[in-house]
C-alpha cells in the first residue's frame, strides 16, 4: 500500500514536471519554405566531387562523336580505375560521376540492349566492364559513384521515336541495378540534332519538353536507387548553375519555381540563380573541366588550370551555395594524366592548409539575441548539429566575434542550417580594426555555405548583421581563416 502511494506520488511529480516543462520550454525552430530532402542534404554536404569524361571521344580526340565510330577504336592500354579513385580520394573529393554513355552512344558497360559497347572493343578482349571496375575502385577508396547517361544518342537507330525511350530506360535499369549504390544520376540538357542514327545520317529534332517523358524516368530512378539525386538543367533534385565555368552566382537561392523550367530550355540562364520564393528546393551544381575540354586532348596537356584558377572556382562554387563537380579527362592510356594529378594535389594541399585553423574558437562570441536552446557559443563546437538561432522577434540579428589578441585573416565562412530552409536575404560584414568597425561586404544569400574572401588583414573583431531574412536566422557553422596567399602563376 505504502509503495503504491509512493509510486503514484512519484508519477504525479513527473507529470507536473513535464507539464511545467512543456508550458515553459522554448518552441522548436520550425522549418521555413521548401527544405532539402534527406538525399539532397546528404548530397549538399559532399561539396566537391569528380566528373570523369572518358569514352569513345577520348580515342577519336573529339568532344562530341557523331555516333558512327567503330567499337574497335576504344582501346585504353593501361586502364586503371584504382589510379583514378586513389587520386580523387587524395584530392579530397567525395565521389566520381562517369560518362557511362555520351552523345555518341558508346557504352562503357556491356549493355544487353546494344552492340555499341565495350563488349565489341579490343579492350580486355571484349570482356571488360568499366562501370564495374570503377564501382569496385570507388568502394575500395570510400568514394560514391554517379552515372552520366546521355539522353541524346547519335548512334541509336530509334532515336526520336518512342522505342528509344524504352531503350534509354532499359539502360538506366542496367546501370541502377548492377553496380551497387549510385549517389547521382546526371542527365545532360544537350539533345537532338544530326547524327549517324543506325546509318540514317540525318538530323533529328525532338520536343525537349515532352519527348523524354521525364516524370516516368525520374520515378524509375527513385524506385531503383531511392538514395540517389537526379541532376538536369532543371532538377528535379539538383539544377545546372547555367555555365560551364564552375562559377555559381554570388547570390543564389536553392529554391526555384520548378514548373517554369525544363531541361534544355533555351533561356535557362534567366532562372539559374534561383528564386527567393521558389516553390521547390533544387540547389545548383557547378560543373567545370580542369582543362579546356571535357575529354582528353593531348594538345591540352599544358592547359591544366592553374592553382589560383582552381581556388577561385572553389570559392565561387562551394563558397556560393553550390557544389563543385570538377571534371578530369582521363587519357588514352586510361589514366589520370600526371599534369592533372599535380594540380589536384596542389588544390588539396591548399585547401587543407588554408582551412586548418579556424579563429572562431578563440573569439569571445556574442549575439544580439538567441533562442534559449541555441546560444552563439554553439558555433565554437566542432559538432555541425550545434546551431545558433536568433530569437523569433529579432528581425536584424547580429553575431559578433571579439579577439583579445588580434588575428590575421582573409576568409569568412558562414553556413545556414539549411535543413530548416534557406532564410537569409541580406547581410553585412564589418571588421574591427583599431577600435573602428568598417563594413567590408554587403550581400544577399548565404545558404549551405558562403566563403567570403577579403584582403589579408589583422583584425580585432568581426560582426555579421543579418539585415533581412525569411524568419529567425539559424547558423550552423562559422569560420574565420587565414587562407594561403594565392600564387599568381602555378
Ligand atoms: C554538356 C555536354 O554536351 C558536354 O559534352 C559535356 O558532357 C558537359 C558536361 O555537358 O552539355
Amino acid at each position: 500500500m505504502f509503495t503504491q502511494l509512493r509510486l503514484s506520488y512519484v508519477g504525479l511529480c513527473g507529470f507536473m514536471f513535464m507539464l511545467i516543462y512543456t508550458c515553459t520550454a522554448p518552441p522548436p525552430i520550425a522549418a521555413i519554405g521548401p527544405v532539402p530532402t534527406p538525399q539532397q542534404l546528404a548530397w549538399q554536404k559532399m561539396e566537391y566531387y569528380a566528373f570523369i569524361h572518358f569514352n569513345m571521344n577520348t580515342f577519336t580526340n573529339k568532344e562530341w562523336g557523331y555516333g558512327d565510330e567503330s567499337p574497335a577504336q576504344f582501346n585504353p592500354t593501361e586502364l586503371d580505375a584504382h589510379q583514378w579513385a586513389r587520386i580523387i580520394k587524395e584530392a579530397g573529393m567525395k565521389g566520381i560521376i562517369i560518362t557511362a554513355k555520351h552523345h555518341d552512344g558508346f557504352c562503357l558497360w556491356p549493355s544487353a540492349y546494344t552492340e555499341h559497347s565495350v563488349k565489341n572493343s579490343p579492350w580486355r578482349d571484349g570482356q571488360g566492364d568499366l562501370i564495374r571496375e570503377l564501382a569496385e575502385a570507388c568502394q575500395a577508396y570510400g568514394l560514391k559513384l554517379g552515372i552520366y547517361l546521355s539522353p541524346w544518342d547519335r548512334n541509336h537507330p530509334d532515336y526520336g521515336t518512342p522505342a528509344y525511350i524504352d531503350y534509354f530506360r532499359n539502360q538506366l535499369h542496367e546501370l541502377l541495378t548492377q553496380y551497387g549504390p549510385i549517389f547521382e544520376v546526371w542527365f545532360d540538357g544537350a539533345n537532338g540534332g544530326d547524327g549517324y542514327y543506325g546509318g540514317a545520317r540525318e538530323e533529328r529534332r525532338v520536343d525537349k519538353k515532352s519527348y523524354y517523358d521525364w516524370p516516368t524516368t525520374h520515378a524509375l530512378v527513385k524506385e531503383l536507387q531511392p538514395d540517389a539525386v537526379i541532376f538536369s538543367d532543371a532538377g528535379p533534385d539538383i539544377r545546372w548553375v547555367g555555365n560551364e565555368k564552375g562559377y555559381a552566382f554570388e547570390n543564389s537561392w536553392s529554391t526555384i519555381f520548378r514548373d517554369s523550367v525544363y531541361a534544355g530550355m533555351p533561356d535557362f540562364d534567366r532562372f539559374a540563380k534561383g528564386q527567393e520564393n521558389g516553390t521547390h528546393w533544387i540547389p545548383t551544381e557547378s560543373d567545370v573541366s580542369i582543362r579546356p575540354g571535357w575529354y582528353y586532348h593531348p594538345d591540352q596537356d599544358q592547359q591544366v588550370k592553374s592553382l589560383s584558377h582552381l581556388v577561385d572556382i572553389y570559392y565561387k562554387s562551394v563558397g556560393r551555395n553550390s557544389a563543385l563537380l570538377l571534371n578530369i579527362p582521363v587519357d588514352t592510356r586510361g589514366r589520370i594524366h600526371e599534369n592533372d594529378e599535380k594540380q589536384l594535389m596542389a588544390l588539396a594541399d591548399y585547401l587543407q592548409k588554408s582551412f586548418e585553423i579556424n579563429w572562431v574558437k578563440d573569439a569571445k562570441i556574442s549575439a544580439s539575441s538567441s533562442h534559449p536552446k541555441h546560444a552563439p557559443e554553439n558555433l565554437q563546437q566542432a559538432d555541425p548539429s550545434a546551431i545558433w538561432a536568433a530569437s523569433q522577434t529579432d528581425t536584424q540579428p547580429q553575431l559578433t566575434l571579439l579577439f583579445d589578441q588580434a588575428v590575421t585573416a582573409n576568409t569568412l565562412m558562414i553556413q545556414e542550417a539549411i535543413a530548416l530552409g534557406q532564410r537569409v536575404k541580406k547581410f553585412e560584414v564589418a571588421l574591427l580594426q583599431e577600435d573602428q568597425w568598417q563594413t567590408i561586404y554587403t550581400g544577399e544569400t548565404i545558404g549551405n555555405k558562403r566563403l567570403l574572401r577579403f584582403d589579408t588583414q589583422t583584425l580585432e573583431g568581426v560582426r555579421i548583421t543579418f539585415l533581412a531574412a525569411k524568419g529567425p536566422v539559424v547558423i550552423n557553422e562559422l569560420g574565420l581563416f587565414n587562407a594561403l596567399e594565392l600564387p599568381t602563376n602555378e
